[in-house]
């Protein structure tokens, strides 16, 4: 089926074949960048899963290692699960997982390389003393999973936290440890959100408030802020909040408790698809980063006959917003520019209501960086009236998307297109003459909303269409800027440097191979909008079974 065979990407991270879910593990080990992920090497549905395992320079191509662990113990006979590395003070690495036992209870267990001389890491040991952690009284037995990477507390412990749920409160448990095979618990949580629920792969990690390097996970003091990451089970999204964290306590507080973890009101990675991500700090060249599973939008039947599902995002760099402090900042990893080939730059006006090609060639392997200006009289004879609020109850999510139009947009591109535009997904910003937003603050009146409408993105009826997207900051000054990645059967988009990030999944049935086109559209109802962008064609990156031929790489 051609058709299929054209949704593989060309420079994502997935397995040759079958089933892949949550990053786990990564980690910098002696000149190479270590991935697991959650795989099922039986079929192109979730299950049977052990850790897949590969190899990078670059974070970008990628060789394919032997599982690193597998069930064959009573404690992870039904599926090794989501865990994080640690490297002690000597160097050494300890990785915690969770098991599935032989009865369905979530244990977590450690494993360690067996030969530190490896760079490869290529065998592991179970520790002979799991499981090392079982479910506290009070916490159910399957709500007891993905202990985070261990950090230093100022009394010289590791502290890890697990996350859980009582009743419908997500909570996030507390553990200390020396050596990583006993433990004390805390009686208190890091922190605990009502009506959340389960709590999977909670991330918790430092960032610097005045710097835009990465800090290594033990880092505290007070140019420092503390992210919470909690992946919810029930809506299947990744909430982040930003607070301060208190060692003595082991406790957590948000700046804002109306953007907590959680919250309808709080802060996502990503607004499309994107769940159970792991940061981790590169030791090699200073910085954090992110990891996210970004799963199929098609069905489950389309899955198992083009014979895989899911792939990773490109690993993104965190850094806190310096200039607000109200959000991360994300941004694809700079190695991602090394796959770039030809580019063309642009400069073009586009007058409301119109669409126009955007001559690159084939489109179906693209990054765009633009930057968006509407003319000044323009938003000042739309809103001259201060009293005037309009759109005030925007939401990318329930706006009916790309084709409604309001006074200052919707405007942006139209990727995967077909020439008759019979299928596209846009990617665009919708600006509104808003009340000031909690995240804007005093800067702007305007609020800018980033979206992405995949509901013409294929005329395929097995596959959700959502239109994605949310608010983003746009301060005073500043142009509206986006970076779009395509790669065959997914978008990436950046808005503002990666304050609002938003990851489709896209299946064209027209808009593939040489017929994949780039547009530029302007559907706002008065204003003008002038475009200088540049986009670059992308080459595929290598991604195969490690060879002794690699060894030079
Ligand atoms: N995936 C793992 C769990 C985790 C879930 C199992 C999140 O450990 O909670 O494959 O996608």
């Amino acid at each position: 089926n051609t058709i299929l065979s054209w949704q593989r990407t060309a420079f994502h991270f997935q397995p040759e074949k079958n089933w892949m879910n949550d990053p786990n593990g990564p980690l910098y080990y002696k000149g190479w960048y270590h991935f697991f992920y959650q795989y099922n090497p039986n079929a192109a549905v979730w299950g049977d899963i052990v850790w897949g395992h590969a190899v990078s320079k670059d974070l970008i191509h990628w060789l394919y290692l032997p599982f690193a662990l597998v069930p064959d113990q009573w404690y992870d006979a039904n599926g090794v699960w989501t865990g994080s590395a640690t490297f002690l003070d000597d160097g050494s690495i300890v990785m915690l997982y969770t098991g599935s036992t032989d009865k369905f209870v979530q244990v977590q267990n450690l494993a360690y390389p067996e030969d530190l001389s490896d760079p490869l890491l290529l065998k592991w040991t179970k520790y002979p003393g799991n499981p090392v952690l079982v479910p506290p009284p009070g916490i159910g037995e399957k709500d007891f999973r993905d202990p985070t990477t261990a950090w230093k507390t100022s009394a010289g412990k590791w502290r890890i936290t697990i996350g859980s749920k009582v009743n419908k409160t997500g909570i996030s448990l507390i553990y200390d440890t020396t050596d990583f095979k006993t433990y004390e618990k805390h009686d208190t949580w890091l922190h605990q959100v009502p009506n959340t629920g389960m709590w999977e792969c909670v991330d918790f990690y430092p960032v610097s408030k005045t710097k835009t390097k990465g800090l290594d996970t033990s880092v505290n003091g007070r140019d420092v802020k503390h992210i919470v990451k909690a992946s919810m089970d029930d809506t299947r999204i990744d909430h982040y909040a930003i607070g301060t964290y208190y060692d003595s306590n082991a406790t957590w507080v948000p700046d804002n408790p109306a953007i907590d973890v959680g919250v309808s009101t709080g802060l996502r990675y990503d607004y499309g698809k994107y769940y159970a991500s792991k940061t981790f700090y590169d030791q090699n060249k200073g910085r954090r980063i992110l990891w996210g599973w970004i799963g199929e939008s098609d069905s489950e039947a389309a899955d198992v006959q083009k014979g895989w599902s899911s792939v990773q995002g490109i690993p993104r760099t965190v850094v806190l917003d310096t200039k607000t402090k109200k959000t991360l900042v994300q941004w694809p990893i700079k190695e991602i520019e090394s796959l770039r080939l030809t580019s063309k730059k642009f400069h073009m006006k586009v007058e409301p209501g119109t669409v126009v090609p955007v001559e690159v060639g084939p489109a179906a392997q693209l990054d765009i960086e633009a930057e968006f200006t509407i003319k000044k009289s323009d938003v000042d004879i739309i809103f001259g009236d201060d009293s005037v609020d309009t759109d005030k109850e925007f939401s990318c999510e329930t706006s009916g998307g790309s084709t409604v139009r309001g006074a200052l947009g919707p405007f942006g591109f139209s990727v995967l297109a077909d020439q008759s535009l019979s299928e596209q997904t846009p990617v665009y910003f919708y600006v509104t003459k808003g009340k000031d937003s909690k995240l804007s603050g005093k800067d702007s009146k305007l609020s800018t909303f980033f979206c992405t409408d995949t509901s013409r993105s294929t005329k395929a009826n097995d596959v959700v269409k959502p239109v994605y997207g949310s608010f983003v900051p746009v301060l005073k000054g500043e142009k509206l800027t986006m970076r779009i990645i395509i790669d065959h059967s997914i978008v990436e988009a950046f808005g503002q440097g990666g304050r609002t990030c938003i990851s489709s999944r896209v299946y064209p049935t027209n808009a593939i191979y040489g017929a994949t086109k780039l547009y530029l559209f302007n559907n706002a109802i008065d204003a003008t909008v002038t475009a200088s962008f540049k986009v670059w064609q992308m080459n595929s990156a290598f991604i195969h079974p490690f060879s002794a031929d690699d060894l030079g790489v």
